[in-house]
């Protein structure tokens, strides 16, 4: 997207003293987090290990797949916000740690998308960790929103000089006017843009006039052999579909130039007070976006590389200017690589992520990259029928423009991936045709063949074992592969079809896991025979 040009402008400037944690150093370096909304990347990049806001977000505060923290969708119902994540997950987010060790800590910008509603203790709720509290309630927007400042409720509306929710987070420069300089500090910035209802800045509603979402790879092909969601989209798509993400692509970008403009005065306030060369940023954004792949119309949560790839800039003491990493990054390793900066001892914290300092500064540590990992979503759905698409009957949901529906259900699924050595993808769904999709990324960058019928058999078996134990993993066993820590926890394993290849009937799943556990689960050797 627009922003890969915006930002390398700031962020790749050289820099390179290296002050971390040298023996004699004086203090540690600060760190900026950047996170966007919605904003995708094709190629490059990072994974989400969850193309969905809040699951996602969850995941890059605790470091943790969904499966273990349990944030399962946008709803409180689904532990967005909720009092239970409140209590057993908020408290072990990795800024919770940052300000123990005396870091000056902000916030800025959207949260959780249920945060500050009145069922999850309204805007009165501060999360643990944060010195300067600025959270959007609810979900993204750009004006008429409401932010909890510091646990008070602050409206405002929609007057651009006073009220621009991406120029407001601006707050932050006099955060750093502010702070001590003895200690250091930690930021984390989070925009609406490019989040709907893409509204730009008044001054820049102009600009990109002709710009179009881009015609090549997998725009306007059918979703031909893919999951039953996919097999729903007219082929091609209709005039009115086009237009309408044309026009949400250009003002994607549009709203995209207002964070160029923070990043740009974030940079210079940080040379100002002479803190640039002794500071990480990282530039993210929760996961990505489609704008008419697979005549899919607009929107996320689906597998293919357009909604789990997403931006990942980092500049900071000890990286080299525009060195690029080839292993596979998480945005569960976005907390544990954080708390490496920080010198936290990571064996002491409970994240399934792991650092990726060791690749970005090999000069600051030695580690070893992950063979694998996994990316996991539930489907959501609505129990009536939407009114304004009468026909399609209940269980979907985000059917628009023109009644194509984006979620559902049963768009319910885990995929394991594998990258450096084989590009691979391999994707079951908890859906009633069992569905398997599997993806050379090497020959078929844009998923256009589904390769489950012709890849040879052992290879699927190999990568439905990863997918089991990647599904029960925690903590260690989600880097570890010989560790021995996997919970069989049937209410976890949604994908029983690794059993139907061990010769049980399918559909009977929780029956199905519990002959499993009590077969093989003192001898988990077992999960290792296939999976080199
Ligand atoms: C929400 O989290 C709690 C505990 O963290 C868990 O018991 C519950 O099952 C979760 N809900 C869902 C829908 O996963
Ligand atoms: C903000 O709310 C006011 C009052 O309800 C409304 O008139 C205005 O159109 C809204 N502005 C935007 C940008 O939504
Ligand atoms: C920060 O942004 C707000 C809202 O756009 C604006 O009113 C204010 O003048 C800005 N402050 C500074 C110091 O730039
Ligand atoms: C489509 O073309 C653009 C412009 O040439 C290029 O930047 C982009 O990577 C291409 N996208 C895909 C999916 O091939
Ligand atoms: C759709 O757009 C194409 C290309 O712009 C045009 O040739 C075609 O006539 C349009 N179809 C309809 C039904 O408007
Ligand atoms: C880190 O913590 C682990 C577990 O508590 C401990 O065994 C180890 O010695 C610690 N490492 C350092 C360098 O302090
Ligand atoms: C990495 O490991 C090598 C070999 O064991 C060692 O010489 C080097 O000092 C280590 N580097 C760091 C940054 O720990
Ligand atoms: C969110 O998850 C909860 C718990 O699984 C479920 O009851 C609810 O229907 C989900 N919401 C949507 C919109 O799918
Ligand atoms: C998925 O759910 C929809 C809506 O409930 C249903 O019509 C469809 O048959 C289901 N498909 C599969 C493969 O489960
Ligand atoms: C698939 O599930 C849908 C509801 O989710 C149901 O209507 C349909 O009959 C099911 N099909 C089969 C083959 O079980
Ligand atoms: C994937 O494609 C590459 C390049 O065509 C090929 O070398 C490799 O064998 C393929 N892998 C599989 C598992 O089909
Ligand atoms: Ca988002």
């Amino acid at each position: 997207m627009a922003s890969a040009r915006v930002v390398s402008t700031c962020l790749f400037v050289a820099l390179l003293t290296c002050t971390l944690r040298c023996s004699q150093c004086v203090k540690l370096s600060n760190i900026i987090l950047i996170l966007t909304d919605d904003q995708d990347v094709e190629m490059g990049g990072m994974f989400t290990v969850t193309p969905l806001c809040c699951p996602s977000r969850s995941s890059i505060l605790t470091g943790k797949y969904p499966h273990n923290h349990l944030v399962r969708n946008n709803s409180i119902s689904g532990n967005c916000s909720s009092t239970t994540w409140q209590k057993e997950a908020e408290p072990f987010a990795f800024p919770v740690y940052l300000n123990k060790l005396r870091y000056q800590t902000f916030y800025g910008g959207k949260y959780l998308n249920q945060y500050g509603s009145k069922d999850a203790g309204g805007v009165g709720h501060v999360p643990p960790g944060w010195d300067q509290w600025h959270a959007l309630v609810g979900n993204s927007k750009y004006y008429n929103y409401t932010l909890s400042a510091n646990g008070k409720e602050e409206k405002h509306g929609d007057n651009y000089e006073k009220d621009y929710l991406t120029d407001l987070l601006n707050r932050s420069l006099h955060f750093l006017e502010e702070r001590s300089p003895s200690h250091p500090f930690f930021m984390m910035l989070c925009p609406p843009s490019p989040h709907s209802p893409w509204t730009a800045a008044p001054h820049y509603q102009q600009t990109f006039s002709d710009v179009k979402a881009p015609r090549n790879g997998s725009f306007n092909m059918p979703g031909k052999g893919k999951h039953w969601l996919l097999r729903q989209p007219a082929n091609p798509m209709p005039n009115s579909s086009v237009e309408y993400l044309d026009n949400a692509y250009r003002r994607r970008w549009q709203t995209l130039l207002s964070v160029d403009d923070m990043v740009e005065q974030l940079i210079k306030k940080l040379d100002s007070i002479k803190e640039l060369s002794n500071t990480y940023i990282f530039y993210t954004s929760d996961h990505g976006y489609h704008t008419g792949q697979f005549s899919l119309p607009i929107d996320k949560r689906q597998l293919y590389e357009f909604d789990i790839r997403i931006p990942l800039l980092v500049r900071g003491p000890g990286i080299k200017p525009k060195l690029t990493l080839q292993s596979p990054v998480l945005n569960i390793d976005l907390s544990m690589t954080i708390l490496d900066i920080a010198g936290v001892n990571l064996s002491t914290v409970n994240m399934d992520g792991q650092s990726f300092l060791p690749q970005m500064a090999p000069s600051l540590r030695n580690g070893t990259e992950r063979p694998f990992f996994l990316v996991e979503y539930t489907g959501e759905g609505h129990s009536s029928e939407d009114p304004s698409c009468p026909k399609l009957g209940p269980g979907l949901a985000e059917c628009f423009p023109d009644c194509v529906c984006e979620d559902a259900f049963n768009n319910t699924y885990a995929c394991v991936r594998t990258l450096k050595d084989a590009n691979l993808q391999y994707c079951e769904f908890a859906d009633n045709e069992s569905f398997v999709e599997v993806y050379n990324l090497t020959s078929d960058p844009h998923q256009l063949e589904n390769i489950v019928k012709k890849v040879d058999p052992a290879l699927l078996q190999i990568m439905n074992q990863r997918l089991i134990k990647l599904e029960s993993c925690t903590g260690d066993s989600c880097r570890n592969f010989m560790s021995c820590r996997y919970l069989l926890n049937p209410d976890f394993l949604l994908f029983y079809h690794a059993m139907k290849v061990d010769g049980f009937a399918f559909g009977a799943r929780k029956k199905v896991v519990q002959v499993l556990m009590s077969k093989y689960l003192h001898k988990c050797n077992i999960w290792y025979e296939l999976s080199l």
